[in-house]
């Protein structure tokens, strides 16, 4: 996990003012006990769900939904975003915090429809943790009953280890990723409550069969909920934002 890829050193761009002077010993001859290494990423993942507590708590006093959607990088994350906000913004407040490694790119993409995006840039890091939600949301101050969606990095794997706070986590995976990604990365959808297959219009043109790819998604979470769509071409995007809708 992220101990052994490093990205639990923080170094995200937003503002805070402790040191980072470091004093490392850089000689690659001393030897880490593996129980040191397990204590420090349970002490990060202990952080973070405490903190992850406190996001919960501020979205159910002002009866915020807030839904965290992880996916490997391109499989439609903003693009979804993008089609779901055109058509709830008029029904619903809705805001979006997004996360990615650089760039305002999916933020600007959000902010073009009118809808208040917050950007944050993880650096080296390859997930969202629940400090930076919550830094987010003192700048985006969302109304009561409003709908928070968070975009998380595109990384199949870190993400589903960190508990943002949110309500729901969603799982989005594209048809030309193979029906097999459930398998290889279990994690990401045991820990998700919904899955959307996006991309559907491509299925035509590819190998991969969408009732393989849902039988393996249900073999580690058999309480996953489907939606298939497209969000290009707009199929399954009533379904989804009806489900959406209905949630508060
Ligand atoms: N054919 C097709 N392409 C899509 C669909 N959704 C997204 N894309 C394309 O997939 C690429 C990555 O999309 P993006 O939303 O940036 O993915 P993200 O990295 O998960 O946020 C872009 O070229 C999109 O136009 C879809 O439903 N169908
Ligand atoms: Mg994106």
């Amino acid at each position: 996990m992220c101990g052994t890829c490093g990205c639990s050193d923080h170094n995200h761009t937003h503002d805070h003012d402790h040191s980072h002077e470091h004093n490392h010993d850089h000689s690659h001859n001393h030897r880490i006990d593996e129980s040191t290494i397990i204590a420090v990423e349970q002490d990060i993942l202990q952080r973070n769900n405490l903190l992850a507590e406190r996001n919960r708590g501020y979205f159910e006093a002002k009866n915020i939904f807030c839904l965290n959607l992880m996916s490997s990088p391109g499989s439609g994350k903003t693009t979804l975003l993008e089609e779901t906000v055109r058509r709830i913004k008029d029904k619903k407040a809705v805001y979006v915090i997004e996360g990615d490694q650089q760039t305002s790119n999916d933020a600007d993409r959000i902010a073009s429809l009118n809808v208040p995006a917050f950007q944050v840039n993880t650096g080296t890091g390859c997930h969202l943790e629940a400090d930076m939600i919550n830094h987010a949301l003192k700048h985006l101050n969302p109304k009561d009953d409003a709908i928070v969606f968070i975009e998380n990095v595109g990384n199949l794997v870190c993400p589903a280890m960190f508990d943002l706070g949110e309500a729901t986590k969603v799982v989005i995976v594209s048809p030309t990723e193979g029906d097999d990604k459930p398998l290889k990365y279990p994690y990401m959808f045991q820990e998700a409550n919904i899955c959307i297959i996006n991309k559907v219009d491509l299925v035509p043109y590819l190998t991969t069969d969408t009732e393989k790819l849902k039988e393996n998604a249900l073999k580690v979470n058999h309480h996953l909920e489907f939606f298939e769509v497209s969000a290009i071409k707009g199929t399954g995007m009533d379904e989804w934002c009806g489900w959406l809708l209905k949630q508060k």
